[in-house]
């Protein structure tokens, strides 16, 4: 149960940060609303909490209120440039995603129609009861997803996170295989994937310019470090586009006390696509200042901070940190001790296939977490990736 809430609060935040599209929640179908709402609560309270805090979500928005539609006004029309006559047609058959232990639809084309599309993240269920008996794998075939990673030596899994803080990886958990039924080839681009350390950080300018930016509405005082890239020709041309992971927070537990530095400190979670020539889309995440530099205390109302309560330690958890500057300005690892429920929000996991048949590339993109959206896009004719469905996942 405590994880399920966990996940919820995550899930809130992710309400809260616009990183579920058009998110407009049926009130009464959502399995958990009024649980994610109580959250969402809890999460503006705590991103408002104190003078020196202030939160952004990934937008430009100034407003404390969740940018609902952030995914779609970063991404052109869903439907844009997708008729042009070098499109070639559509064939019928169907794919689902594997996320944890289940099979999620993400295309189905009858008669050459694609059945699977949306204006607003649908959840599972609903997509069920439209499907019926289609709604799962049915004479389906299993892809491995390692198969559009180029060498083993730069396989995603031959690239295990590193050491300590590195561990956790969301990659295992969704959108490592595929079910196709259909007669066509899934895996049409090569891409690489690069996983990063502190150590040894992409030095890429133009992703640090976009992230850097990001961060710097919220603190000047905050390092950059970026997770993980996905890199690919989309368009042929030569040039790598990219997908790219930043996070300064890790799972971690059993850290000593070792507060930043500075007091307006951020932590953030952020994706975006760059196109080849380093102009950047936003795909979502969160950048605040929330975590208190105050001791955590449940009766002043501060439940995330990088300093422990030492008059209430059993009430107290510790498996969250952030990576801050310390005195010297070196890059440390700090700590978040919190009551109650807290949890950092996951970066992005992303599959690059053809889904629909028609030779060119669908991006999907995924969180290793329950709830959260499973999200298509489509490319249009200028390569730019536009929401064409999105699925949100059961628990
Ligand atoms: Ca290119
Ligand atoms: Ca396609």
């Amino acid at each position: 149960m405590k994880r399920i809430l966990i996940f919820l609060l995550v899930l809130s935040i992710l309400f809260a940060s616009g990183c579920l599209h058009d998110s407009t929640l049926n009130p009464g179908k959502t399995p958990s609303d009024s649980t994610v709402a109580e959250n969402t609560a809890k999460v503006n309270a705590s991103l408002s909490k104190g003078s020196a805090s202030e939160s952004k979500d990934s937008g430009d928005k100034d407003d404390v209120m969740p940018n609902m539609s952030e995914e779609r006004i970063n991404a052109p029309d869903a439907n844009a440039g997708l008729s042009g006559d070098d499109r070639a047609a559509l064939k019928d058959g169907a794919v689902w995603v594997k996320y944890f232990n289940t099979f999620l639809p993400v295309s189905r084309i009858v008669d050459g129609q694609q059945q699977l599309l949306n204006k607003e993240p649908e959840w599972y269920f609903e997509i069920q009861k439209r499907l019926g008996a289609n709604y799962e794998p049915n004479k389906a075939v299993i892809f491995d997803a390692r198969k559009i990673y180029i060498g083993s030596k730069d396989n995603i899994y031959d690239n295990p996170l590193s050491e300590g803080a590195w561990l956790y990886n969301p990659l295992g958990a969704s959108g490592d295989v595929i079910a196709m039924s259909g007669d066509w080839e899934p895996f049409v681009i090569k891409v690489r994937y690069e996983c990063y350390s502190l150590e040894s950080q992409p030095g890429n300018q133009s992703w640090e310019n976009y992230f850097n930016a990001k961060i710097k509405e919220v603190s000047t005082t905050t390092p950059l470090i970026i997770k993980n890239a996905w890199l690919f020709d989309i368009d042929g041309d030569g040039r790598e586009e990219s997908i790219v992971n930043a996070s300064n927070t890790v799972f971690s537990s059993g850290l000593e006390q070792s507060p930043p530095a500075r007091k307006d400190t951020a932590i953030y979670t952020l994706t975006a696509y760059f196109n080849s020539d380093g102009t950047a889309i936003d795909m979502g995440g969160h950048v605040s200042a929330s975590v208190s530099s105050e001791p955590v205390n449940s009766q002043n109302n501060i439940h995330e901070s990088y300093t422990f309560d030492e008059n209430n330690p059993k009430y107290i958890e510790q498996f969250i940190a952030a990576y801050q500057y310390d005195r010297n300005g070196n890059v440390a690892v700090c700590p978040i001790f919190n009551y109650g429920e807290y949890s950092r929000l996951p970066e992005k996991n992303i599959l690059i296939a053809d889904i629909d048949g028609d030779g060119r590339v669908e991006l999907l993109a995924m969180f290793p977490l329950i709830y959260a959206p499973i999200t298509v896009y489509q490319f249009n004719e200028n390569w730019q990736p536009c929401v064409q469905f999105a699925i949100y996942t059961p628990a």
